[in-house]
């Protein structure tokens, strides 16, 4: 990939969108770019203008969100270095089959990621975006009428001593883990091009169920699922069709259709692997 050069605009910014819209390699998504040095939620902007028309395809990135949101109003610290952009999708698809759109962006991201970067990133199961368990990124999903909006967070070149302590404890960045900083510009262009490529197959309702289990972090693992009406405990079996999480409990084997996960443990000596669909 390319090196980081010293590509600057006059504001210390990495983004210059015309060199970005030259180098992107997609026929729809990011063509309607809008760009914000400092925004609240790339989120919130895309909403609005996903209300007001805005076409399919349309990206909003910032380099600082002062209000970054994660699920369930959580906040999603988004200091500069990092990636923290949004898509308007206006799918066609049964509302059923919303409900793996956030594994479906997740996947592509993750493979966008590890091409470019050769780093082992996974998913972990719906939403988050993971390097040796620590949370690199996630996804946020939001539902409108006639428009959904992808939120995309992913700590590129963000030092960790960027981000609050309790979240330390638990995340990555690209360039913690790599221990050299990474092209922000040719890895947007690539997560582009490849979400485009998958948010196809997804629209054709091609089965995807291969890829999430393959790039699931999650697998064969004893996990810990919190739920609004409590926790359960078991081992994450598979992933089915939906998108669901399968797990086996003592007595049974749950579908867990949205939720939070931790690992446990790993279950000793037992393996899955991840064919077929
Ligand atoms: C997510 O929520 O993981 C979805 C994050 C989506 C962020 C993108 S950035 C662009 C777009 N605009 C927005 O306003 N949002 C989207 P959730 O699974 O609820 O995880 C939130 C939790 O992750 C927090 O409670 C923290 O514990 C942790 N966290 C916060 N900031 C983090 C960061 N930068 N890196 C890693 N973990 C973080």
């Amino acid at each position: 990939m390319r090196a980081v050069q010293e590509k600057k605009s006059a504001r210390g910014s990495w983004f210059l969108a015309e060199r970005f819209l030259q180098g992107l390699q997609t026929v729809a998504l990011g063509r309607n770019l809008v760009y914000r040095e400092r925004v609240g939620s790339t989120n919130d902007l895309a909403r609005e203008l996903a209300e007001r028309g805005a076409p399919e395809g349309t990206v909003v990135l910032a380099e600082v969100q002062t209000r970054g949101r994660g699920r369930l109003g959580r906040r999603w610290r988004s200091p500069r270095g990092g990636l923290w952009f949004s898509l308007v999708l206006r799918p066609d698809v049964a509302p059923a089959l919303l409900s793996g759109l956030s594994l479906v962006v997740a996947c592509a991201v993750a493979r966008a990621l590890r091409e470019e970067t050769g780093a082992p990133i996974q998913v972990r199961w719906p939403n988050d975006l993971v390097l040796h368990d620590r949370k690199l990124g996630g996804i946020l999903v939001e539902v409108g009428t006639g428009w959904v909006v992808v939120g995309i967070g992913i700590n590129v070149n963000v030092p960790l001593a960027k981000l609050p302590r309790d979240v330390r404890e638990t995340a990555t960045s690209l360039l913690e883990s790599l221990g050299h900083p990474v092209d922000p510009e040719a890895l947007l262009q690539r997560v582009l091009v490849e979400l485009e490529g998958s948010y196809a197959a997804y629209r054709r309702g091609e089965p995807l169920r291969r890829e999430w289990r393959a790039f699931s972090s999650l697998l064969g693992r004893r996990v810990q699922i919190l739920l609004p009406e409590g926790a359960f405990e078991g081992e994450a079996m598979d992933i089915d069709p939906d998108g669901a999480l399968v797990v086996r409990t003592q007595r049974e084997l749950r579908r867990v259709l949205a939720g939070e996960v931790k690992v446990v443990r790993d279950v000793a000596g037992e393996h899955h692997g991840g064919s077929g669909d």
